[in-house]
């Protein structure tokens, strides 16, 4: 499962940067360095660990020099991976960076795979499966919010929530084996009561973790929201508005917008991708009936949708076909151009819109704007109450939710005064979920699957 060789990779971005840097794992990593690395001003010696040494990067059979670079040596278990780890921070053009690292792969080390720091990371226990993964979703986050989620747990936050329930779990398995390993003592009704309002309790907690799943998934994956409405109703300059720039062409003419325009915005740390699209009607031109299509398409498949109605005019019969399409759908309506006198019946809107709020704005002043963003980012979140911890992941999620079954089958067995050996099976099964959320039960498939996810490198 764990091959002790030495591994390398290049640990930046591809192109030209400041620094390019090229990082070395592994028990051989420091016999490496030296073979290619002369410090300035003589003799090498013993390497300082963390510390950065500066010095050249030579070809050793030429002596030709490849780059100066700072070479950091961090030995083991204070480094990433918890293995002796050298990390050569050469000139960052993509030549270089790439030369060094076949220095450092003809001296004898492995290229590494996706992930493979952080996979050494976790199997030699510096971090634990629930923040490696975290180290994922940090790299990837898309909004200062998202940042702080993966931070939060990568800094260990959900480890200790899981840990504590964990604890909470073993001391009420505790008292059941009690009783299997005494069968004479056959558990007192009001210890089956008050084992089971424990449990009961556990099952609380977690409900709250499993719950905060959907919060924390949108912080880290954001949301797709569809603008859909009849054409020239202002969906494009809408989505201008909201973005702060004309993305969009807009024009007085309907039917401007055919293809489907993706751009993204930040609600309050909420990622959320906005899908600007055709104007919804019956129409003879066969680019335009296309556009249509996609646009239906695309309301079904965003998470929300904001249905723009024209103001300054009566609700025609494609405003009433649209409003019905999104029956059901999670959305807003949105009643643009409150800049101009106002014929809508607001009214009549309300009652075909299945409940969905109605805002005014106007995509030329601004006006209503802030009030929109603050509604869409509530719509989309659900809950206004900030969950203490959140789980972004759905492998979390499977597991936490096989813990709650199995909590459910332990009360149950309690209340219907099944023997301890039966509560106990199903305890061990819950208490197993809490441990795969952490790591400290896996398999070698689960861990392919997490660090192949992974960029080289990390
Ligand atoms: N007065 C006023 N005019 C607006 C407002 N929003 C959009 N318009 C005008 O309405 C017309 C249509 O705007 P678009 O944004 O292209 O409308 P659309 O819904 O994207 O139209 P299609 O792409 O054809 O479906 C343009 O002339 C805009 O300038 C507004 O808030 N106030
Ligand atoms: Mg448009």
């Amino acid at each position: 499962m764990y091959k002790e060789d030495t591994i390398a990779a290049i640990a930046t971005p591809v192109g030209e940067g400041g620094v390019g840097i090229v990082r070395v794992s592994g028990p051989e990593a420091e016999r490496i360095a030296k073979g290619i690395f002369a410090r300035s001003g003589g003799r090498n010696g013993r390497l300082r660990s963390h510390t950065l040494h500066y010095g050249a990067i030579r070809e050793p059979r030429s002596g030709e020099i490849v780059d100066e670079v700072l070479l950091a040596v961090m030995r083991k278990p204070r480094s990433y991976t918890g293995e002796d780890v050298v990390e050569v921070h050469c000139h960052g053009g993509p030549f270089v960076v790439r030369r060094v690292l076949e220095l450092v792969l003809s001296c004898g080390a492995r290229h590494a795979e996706p992930g493979e720091f952080t996979k050494r990371a976790f199997l030699n226990g510096r971090l634990d499966l629930a923040q490696a993964e975290a180290v994922l979703d940090l790299i990837r986050a898309r909004t200062d919010k998202g940042m702080r989620l993966a931070l939060d747990q990568v800094e260990g936050g959900l480890s200790r929530w899981v840990g504590e329930l964990r604890e909470e779990l073993l001391d009420i398995l505790v008292q059941i084996e009690a009783a299997i390993d005494f069968p004479e003592e056959e558990i007192e009704l009001l210890a089956r009561e008050q084992l089971a309002n424990k449990i009961g309790s556990l099952r609380e907690k977690l409900a709250g973790l499993i719950a905060s799943y959907e919060w924390g998934r949108l912080f880290r994956e954001g949301a797709r929201v569809c603008i859909g409405g009849r054409p020239n109703v202002g969906k494009s300059s809408l989505l201008n508005a909201l973005l702060g720039e004309e993305r969009v062409i807009v024009t007085p003419e309907p039917g401007t917008t055919r293809d489907v325009i993706e751009e993204s915005i930040n609600l309050g740390g909420l990622p959320v991708v906005l899908w600007d699209t055709a104007g919804i009607r019956e129409s003879s031109d066969q680019v335009e009936r296309i556009g249509v299509d996609f646009a239906l398409r695309r309301v079904e498949a965003a998470e929300a949708v904001m249905v723009v109605l024209d103001g300054s005019f009566s609700l025609t019969s494609e405003d009433r076909f649209i409003m019905g399409v999104v029956k059901g759908k999670k959305g807003l309506a949105v009643v643009n151009k409150s800049d101009l006198p106002q014929c809508l019946d607001l009214q009549e809107a309300r009652s075909l819109l299945d409940g969905k709020t109605v805002l005014s704005v106007s995509a030329k002043s601004g006006q209503g704007l802030d009030k929109l963003r603050h509604h869409l980012r509530a719509l989309l979140l659900g809950v206004q109450q900030e969950p203490a911890v959140a789980i972004t992941n759905v492998r979390h999620k499977a597991a936490l939710e096989r813990t709650e079954k199995s909590l459910g089958e332990a009360a149950e067995a309690l209340t219907r005064r099944l023997p301890a050996e039966i509560v106990a099976v199903d305890l061990q099964e819950a208490r197993e979920g809490l441990e795969e959320v952490v790591g400290m039960v896996t398999n070698e498939d689960i861990l392919e699957r997490i660090f192949s996810q992974f960029c080289i490198g990390k």
